[in-house]
């Protein structure tokens, strides 16, 4: 009997929103945040349904059954996660809000959002909003309001300050604050003529959280998007929202790669205060049935994500997308997870996002396609068996790489005015690279769009495609498929305890994951060379899933299994 979720019309609910469709047919009912497998969608990158090279939510309407038609042609995800679709400027592609209550037109309109929950919900798959709370856009309503009357409603919305005189009565910056994209965190208004206070680009002024009104509005606009159907929320750096009252400078120290990284924060991100919003603002999202939320830390702290995380409000700490491909590195960010959030907490598996170079690249630098495709159905194994919620990035499924873009193209991060680049995170890094629209399959631009995308297509686009590795039993694709439907049928896979195996030799990782009833143990072996290791556990095991097609583990003479290069194997016992 599928999972079907009611909801009776919330009294006094505005007559432009009705009650979400059903999720129907969900694999996963109230635990799908823990169960389930969520997809982030890139929606300038994901699907073009009105050929103008930007992707839209048309488009991905039409992608829906690609991502879960209940059948294993198909991805199987439970959970599409949109990173932002609000209308913005696109300073920072997106992250900077204009109006967090409406629908970029690039993308389309409500009716069209709308559309997208009830086709997805149709199909079990639930929708998150990417919530950009901590700043809003330059353009933004709010912050227009704020810059033109300081004794106005919105005076107290941003964080304003007056400069201060050194003792030649220069007027310098409130305090040393950096941003994180480079340069001072405090830019000049002259409208208004005070500093004002930006994490990021000064086109993304910080709100004042502190401000009762703003705390209203932003949770109003949250209960709104909640009426409309959305399923949960993903929580853009909300470890940033609360900066001390006083605005200290921070101390500086004196590592660190870029000057952001030369300061301790303690003073402008990880406030308490963080805590009493959590709760109200969890409470709102808890009042409806089914709901969830991922708050993603600014710092990849598993300590952190562990004690800011609750049943249904997970928390990115990143750990895993700073391992390089080494059995050693990973095995230990896995037993930081359990160490940390211990058995009852509920970590996230991320290896690849929209802010970090691609897992294929990362995992398997410089390496031909037949050892990057190796690497990454291994580290598909990886995904979808370790303990915690995996978080798919659209592309990876096919293995998708970084792809260069040219200084003349870059569009991240920079605010780019008259079209001169005046600013970037890092030179040799932008994060263009891991934004590249999905190659679909033949036609121009890999089947994405027939005019000239938004961003350059990857140069592999006429080998890699979705539609090449659809049809081709061992690609990257097909591992992703048939892992997201292992995990489906195994609760040891979803929820299970994990317990790392002592692989006597380098270079394998190899794990348990138990329920009462079940017992599997997923080994991967990193190394380039065929590997052995002993699994002492006395029981007898079949072959759930392995990337070189074995149908039979040899584990012969006193449970020894010896793995081909690059080779990962899910057993299960009985
Ligand atoms: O970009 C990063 C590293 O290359 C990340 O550390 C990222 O900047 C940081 O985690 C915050 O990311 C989030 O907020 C930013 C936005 O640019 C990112 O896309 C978003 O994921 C400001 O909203």
């Amino acid at each position: 009997m599928p999972k079907v979720l009611r909801r009776a019309p919330t009294p006094g609910m505005s007559p432009a929103v009705r009650p979400a469709p059903p999720v129907v047919g969900a694999a996963f009912g109230d635990d799908w945040w823990r169960r389930g497998v969520i997809y982030q969608v890139y929606p300038r990158s994901f699907a073009d349904s009105n050929d103008d090279g930007v992707g839209d939510l048309p488009g991905l309407i039409e992608k829906l059954d690609y991502l879960n038609d209940g059948t294993q042609r198909s991805l199987g995800v439970d959970a599409i996660w949109l990173s932002p679709i609000h209308p913005s400027p696109g300073f920072d592609v997106g992250y900077d809000v204009a109006d967090y209550d409406a629908i970029d037109p690039l993308f389309g309109a409500l009716e069209d959002f709308d559309r997208l929950v009830a086709e997805a919900h149709r199909r079990g798959i639930r929708i998150l909003l990417d919530l950009v709370m901590n700043h809003t856009s330059l353009a933004h309503r709010w912050f227009e309001e704020s810059r033109r009357d300081p004794s106005g409603p919105f005076g107290d919305w941003y964080l304003w300050r007056d400069g201060v005189r050194d003792r030649f009565g220069r007027v310098g910056k409130p305090n040393n604050w950096t941003s994180f994209f480079g340069g001072s965190a405090w830019t000049w208004d002259a409208t208004r003529g005070q500093f004002y206070m930006h994490t990021f680009l000064p086109e993304q002024p910080d709100v004042n959280w502190r401000n009762p009104a703003l705390r209203a509005a932003m949770l109003t606009m949250v209960r709104r998007w909640l009426e409309r159907g959305v399923d949960g929320f993903r929580l853009d750096v909300f470890n940033a929202f609360f900066k001390h009252a006083d605005l200290p400078s921070n101390p500086r120290r004196y590592l660190g790669r870029r000057p952001y990284d030369r300061q301790l924060h303690l003073y402008d991100k990880d406030r308490p205060e963080l805590v009493d919003f959590l709760v109200d603002f969890r409470a709102l999202v808890d009042s409806y049935p089914e709901r969830m939320t991922v708050g993603e830390l600014f710092s990849a702290d598993p300590a952190l994500a562990a004690r800011l995380s609750a049943p249904r409000h997970l928390v990115f700490d990143f750990g895993l997308i700073r391992q390089r491909w080494r059995a050693e590195g990973f095995a230990a960010a896995s037993d930081e997870h359990e160490q940390r959030f211990g058995p009852d907490g509920w970590p996230t598996i991320v290896l690849s996002n929209h802010d970090q170079s691609r897992q294929a690249s990362r995992l398997a630098p410089g390496a031909d396609a037949g050892t990057s495709d190796a690497i990454a159905r291994a580290a598909c194994v990886l995904s979808l068996t370790l303990r915690g919620t995996p978080f798919l990035y659209y592309g990876e499924e096919i293995g998708a790489r970084d792809v260069p873009v040219p200084w003349s193209e870059i569009i991240d991060p920079p605010a780019r005015r008259g079209g001169r680049i005046v600013r970037r995170i890092v030179p040799w890094w932008n994060r263009d690279q891991a934004r590249s629209p999905m190659p679909w399959g033949d036609g121009p631009n890999g089947g994405f769009s027939p005019v000239r995308p938004w961003l350059r297509m990857a140069p592999d686009v006429e080998t890699r495609t979705m539609a090449i590795q659809d049809g081709d039993p061992v690609s990257v694709l097909s591992t992703y498929r048939r892992m997201v439907w292992l995990r489906r049928r195994h609760p040891a896979l979803q929820v299970g305890a994990y317990r790392r195996l002592a692989a006597a030799s380098r270079g394998v990782f190899a794990f348990e994951r138990t329920t009462a009833d079940e017992a599997m143990i997923v080994a991967v072996n990193f190394a380039a060379a065929p590997t052995s290791f002993r699994v002492r556990t006395g029981r007898r095991w079949s072959v759930a899933f392995d990337t070189h097609h074995r149908a039979t583990a040899d584990i012969s003479g006193g449970d020894r299994l010896t793995l081909g290069p690059r080779e990962a194997i899910v057993l299960l016992a009985g």
